[in-house]
């Protein structure tokens, strides 16, 4: 069901400070810079590795105020990692199917993600402490395998 990691959500104060941060220590380039006003955050993406379902990167998160997701992980926690993300082929399936096994999926329906990307979220608490996502790669237009 897990293809990959697609990526690792890092939780900070300053997007552009550790944008900068990442580029200068590791190297990595940002690929994309987002405002996803659905997730509450200014986001980027940093390019680790390609691979047959797709890339894998580090996202860098930016709380767009304190009652977000990612604005009351910071207020409680600090600057950090706040998910992790798995590539799935089919985001919907995977909802249900983990969904059937006892975890909740805290999201009805798949929502935006960046890229074009379709995402939904599993809670913590049934996840051994990890905020999980799940993330679909968009249609390309290739022909699926
Ligand atoms: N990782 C691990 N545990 C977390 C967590 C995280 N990122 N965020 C919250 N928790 C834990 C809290 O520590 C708390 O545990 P305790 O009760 O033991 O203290 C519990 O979950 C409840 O936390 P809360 O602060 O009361 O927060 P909420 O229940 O209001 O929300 C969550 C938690 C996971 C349901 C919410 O953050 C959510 O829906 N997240 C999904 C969306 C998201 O995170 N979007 C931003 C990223 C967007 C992207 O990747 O593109
Ligand atoms: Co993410």
């Amino acid at each position: 069901m897990f293809m990959r990691i697609d990526h690792v959500g890092i939780a900070c104060h300053d997007l552009e400070e550790k944008i900068a941060f990442f580029e200068r220590t590791f190297d990595l380039r940002v690929v994309a810079r987002e405002t996803n006003e659905e997730q509450g955050v200014k986001e980027a993406m940093l390019h680790i590795a390609d691979g047959e379902g797709g890339g894998s990167y580090i996202q860098l998160l930016e709380p767009l105020g304190p009652d977000t997701p990612v604005g009351k992980f910071l207020a409680k926690r600090g600057e950090g990692v706040h998910h992790v993300a798995f590539g799935v082929p089919d985001v919907a399936e995977a909802m249900r199917e983990i969904g059937g096994r006892g975890v909740r999926v805290l999201d009805a329906e798949p929502r935006h993600g960046t890229l074009g990307s379709s995402i939904a979220f599993l809670h913590p608490k049934d996840m051994g402490g990890v905020l999980t996502e799940l993330v679909q790669a968009p249609d390309t237009g290739d022909a699926a395998p």
